[in-house]
């Protein structure tokens, strides 16, 4: 990992993975030329969707969002690359699939609010990215590796 890189937490929600969507995700980040450091298909419980969406426990729509979260599995990714959480971000959208422009995950295959397809560490949240990870993967769960041969991406 250069001095430069970041790494993020990404996951493809249960909506994503019911429609199909967690192979056409990974390649826009791999064409993007990020990184792919971890990843794993798992079910979220109780406890992992309320520490994952704590910062949202006062809204009304918390438990609705708990309940969806952990109806099905989830693709959780760790992408390392320049910039990678503001990155991913703009490839991901804004929250409401409706205001987010064509071209970006959500633009193209989100349906409403409650569901767009992907999560992704806020890049307005410092350490958020950070938190994620460490909720989601054990140190032994991610590779430090380097690309061989591959000077045209980061
Ligand atoms: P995420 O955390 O899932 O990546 O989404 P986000 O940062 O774009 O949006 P955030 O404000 O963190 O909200 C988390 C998720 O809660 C659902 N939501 N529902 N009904 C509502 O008003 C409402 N607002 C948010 C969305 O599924 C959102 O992704
Ligand atoms: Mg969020």
């Amino acid at each position: 990992m250069s001095h430069h890189d970041e790494r993020t937490f990404v996951m493809v929600k249960p909506d994503g993975v019911n429609r199909g969507l967690i192979g056409e995700i990974v390649s826009r980040f791999e064409d993007r030329g990020l990184q792919l450091v971890g990843a794993k298909f798992i079910q979220i419980d109780e406890e992992l969707a309320h520490e994952h969406y704590g910062e949202h426990a006062d809204k009304p729509f918390f438990d609705g969002l708990v309940e969806f979260i952990t109806s099905d599995p989830v693709f959780a990714m760790v992408w390392e690359g320049a910039d990678a959480t503001r990155q991913v971000r703009a490839m991901v959208g804004e929250t409401d699939p409706a205001e987010s422009a064509p071209g970006t995950i959500r633009g193209d295959f989100g349906l409403d609010l409650g569901h767009n397809v992907i999560h992704a560490s806020d890049h307005e949240d410092e350490g958020a990215n950070v938190r994620e990870i460490d909720l989601f993967f054990d140190d032994e769960e991610l590779v430090d590796w380097t690309r061989s041969g591959t000077t045209w991406v980061y």
